[in-house]
C-alpha cells in the first residue's frame, strides 16, 4: 500500500473535509504508485486561510534575522536529505536524477540567499529637506500570502516563493501542482522539523479549480505568487485586480538560442542540448528554438541532429540516462500535437524523433522522442507558441539585425543566448534582444537564485522572483519621518 499524504494546516496533518483522494503515479512507469494525496477543496483552503492569518499576528513580530535562523536551518536539513528527496522527485515528476539533485540544491540556495537577507533588507535613511527631522524607508510584511506552483521544478521553485515571503514576515498557504504534491510534503516536512511555527506556512493539495480558485479569489490573500500557463496567469491576474490585491506571475517562454557566423559550433551544439531536451524540454527557460546563421547552419545543423539521435531516453533514476518522459499522458499528449503540426507545416523538415517512444518499458511510460525541426519559418506554430516539451526548432536567418528580430518575434520574454566568438556581437545582443535573461556562449538555462528570475511581455508582469527582487514581491515600502524639532515644520512650504 502507498502512503497517504495529508494536508499541513495549522501545524497539523489533517485528511480533507472532502474526504476523498488523487494517486500520484510514477510518469516513467505509471504501475507505479508514488503516494495517495487529498482532494481537497474550498473548505480545506478556509481553514488554511484562517491559520495563516491568525499566525500572521505573532510571526510579523519575530525579528528578521530570527526568522531567517530557521531558514538556515532549512537549508542544511536540505543538504542530509537531498539525496532521498531527489530520488523521489525523479520517481515523481520523472526528470533525470542529475537534475532533481539541481533541483533540491536551488532550494538549498536559496535558503543560505535568505538566512542572510534577513540581517539584510536594507531600506534607506535620507536627509531631511528640514532641520531636526529623520528619515527612513522600511520594508513591511504583507500578510497571508499564497503560492500556487508548477510540477517542473517542484521543490525550487516553492523554496523560491515561500522562504523570501517567510523571511520578510508573510505566512503562506500554497497549493502544489497536483503532478508532484510530494515534493512539496517534504519540503513541508523540513519546515516543520526545524521549527517554522503551526500556521505560519500552510499546505493544501487538490486542483487548480477545487484549490486554486478558491485561494487565488480570497480576500484574505494579499499576495499570489504564480509559476504556469499564461491562460491560468491571466487567471489570477483577473481575480486579483478587482481589490487590487498583489500577484507575481511567471509564465510562458518561447526562448531562443542564437548561433553567429563566429560561433564555437560544438559548444552551442551542447547548447541547444542541454536547452532543447534537459528536463525533456519542459522548463520555461528551454531553448524550444535555435536560430542559426547561414554561413554555419549546414554545419550545426548536422551535428546536432547526430548529437540528439544518441540521447538516452528512460528512467531518470538510472543514472546514464540523458532524457526522462513527459510528466503526464496529458502533457505527453500536448506535446505529440505540436510535432503533428510540425510534420504539417510543408517547409518545416523533421530531422528526427516526432512521436512517442514506444515498445519493452517505454509502454509503461510518457515518453517522447527528442524531435528537431528544420528550416522552420519563424511565423509557424512551433516557432511562436509555448510546447514545453522535446521539441526544438531550427531557424536560418542571415545577419545579426535579422537574427535579433527572430528571437524577439515571440509574445514571450524569459531567456535568450548568443553564442559568439566577438563582443560586438555579444553586447548588441545583451541590448537589444528583449527578454528578462541573457546568456552569452551559454545556453537559455541555468539561472542561479542570487539574480532576479523572470521575464518580459507575457512571461510576467513586471516583479522578478529570487535574488533580492524577490523582496519587492513580499514587502511594501513603508516610509517613516520622524520629526524632533519641537515645532510645527511644513514640507515644501518652511
Ligand atoms: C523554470 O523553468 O520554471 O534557469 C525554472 C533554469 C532553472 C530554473 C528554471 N534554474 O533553467
Amino acid at each position: 500500500m502507498a502512503e497517504v499524504y495529508k494536508n499541513y494546516i495549522n501545524g497539523k496533518w489533517v485528511e480533507s473535509k472532502t474526504g476523498n483522494t488523487f494517486e500520484n503515479r510514477s510518469p516513467a512507469d505509471t504501475r507505479e504508485l508514488i503516494g495517495t494525496f487529498q482532494k481537497s477543496d474550498a473548505g480545506d483552503v478556509n481553514d488554511a486561510i484562517t491559520a495563516a492569518s491568525e499566525a500572521f499576528k505573532k510571526w510579523r513580530l519575530v525579528p528578521a534575522p530570527k526568522r531567517a535562523e530557521i531558514i538556515y536551518k532549512i537549508g542544511q536539513r536540505l543538504i542530509e536529505r537531498k539525496e532521498e528527496f531527489s530520488q523521489q522527485m525523479t520517481r515523481e515528476m520523472g526528470k533525470v536524477i542529475k537534475e532533481t539533485r539541481g533541483d533540491v540544491q536551488e532550494a538549498i540556495d536559496m535558503s543560505f540567499l535568505y538566512a542572510g537577507e534577513g540581517r539584510r533588507m536594507y531600506g534607506h535613511t535620507t536627509p531631511s529637506e528640514m532641520p531636526n527631522k529623520f528619515q527612513m524607508s522600511v520594508r513591511i510584511p504583507l500578510g497571508v500570502t499564497a503560492m500556487i506552483t508548477p510540477w517542473n521544478f517542484p521543490m525550487a521553485i516553492p523554496a523560491w516563493k515561500m522562504i523570501p515571503a517567510l523571511v520578510c514576515g508573510n505566512t503562506c498557504v500554497i497549493k502544489p501542482a497536483t503532478d508532484t504534491p510530494l515534493s512539496v510534503v517534504n519540503f513541508i516536512k523540513v519546515m516543520e522539523e526545524c521549527g517554522i511555527p503551526p500556521g505560519v506556512v500552510n499546505m493544501v493539495t487538490g486542483s487548480g479549480g477545487a484549490v486554486g480558485e478558491p485561494l487565488m479569489t480570497d480576500r484574505r490573500v494579499m499576495v499570489v505568487s504564480f509559476t504556469g500557463s499564461t491562460g491560468i496567469g491571466r487567471r489570477v491576474s483577473e481575480a486579483c485586480a478587482s481589490d487590487f490585491r498583489h500577484c507575481h506571475l511567471e509564465m510562458g517562454g518561447k526562448n531562443a538560442i542564437m548561433v553567429m557566423d563566429d560561433a564555437k559550433i560544438d559548444l552551442a551544439v551542447d547548447g541547444a542540448i542541454w536547452g532543447g531536451f534537459g528536463t525533456t524540454g519542459q522548463r520555461c527557460t528551454a531553448a524550444s528554438r535555435v536560430v542559426v546563421h547561414k554561413k554555419v547552419y549546414k554545419e550545426f545543423l548536422e551535428k546536432f541532429v547526430a548529437r540528439t539521435k544518441s540521447l538516452k531516453i528512460g528512467n531518470g533514476l538510472d543514472e546514464s540516462i540523458d532524457m526522462g518522459p513527459a510528466v503526464s499522458e496529458g502533457q505527453m499528449n500536448s506535446v505529440l500535437k505540436y510535432m503533428e503540426i510540425g510534420k504539417n507545416e510543408d517547409k518545416a523538415k523533421l530531422m528526427c524523433g516526432g512521436g512517442r517512444l514506444t515498445g519493452g518499458d517505454y509502454d509503461h511510460g510518457w515518453f517522447t522522442q527528442p524531435t528537431i525541426f528544420a528550416d522552420v519559418d519563424p511565423e509557424m506554430r512551433i516557432a511562436k507558441e509555448e510546447i514545453f516539451g522535446s521539441v526544438v526548432s531550427v531557424i536560418p536567418f542571415d545577419n545579426l539585425e535579422q537574427g535579433i528580430e527572430i528571437v524577439n518575434n515571440t509574445d514571450y520574454g524569459l531567456s535568450a543566448a548568443i553564442y559568439t566568438q566577438d563582443v560586438n556581437n555579444a553586447f548588441r545582443g545583451i541590448r537589444d534582444v528583449y527578454t528578462g535573461i541573457f546568456y552569452v556562449n551559454a545556453s537559455t538555462i541555468g539561472a542561479e537564485v542570487h539574480l532576479p528570475f523572470g521575464g518580459t511581455k507575457h512571461t510576467g508582469n513586471g516583479h522578478r522572483e529570487a535574488g533580492t527582487a524577490a523582496l519587492d514581491v513580499f514587502s511594501e515600502w513603508r516610509s517613516v519621518y520622524i520629526d524632533f524639532s519641537g515645532k510645527l515644520q511644513r514640507a515644501q512650504i518652511d
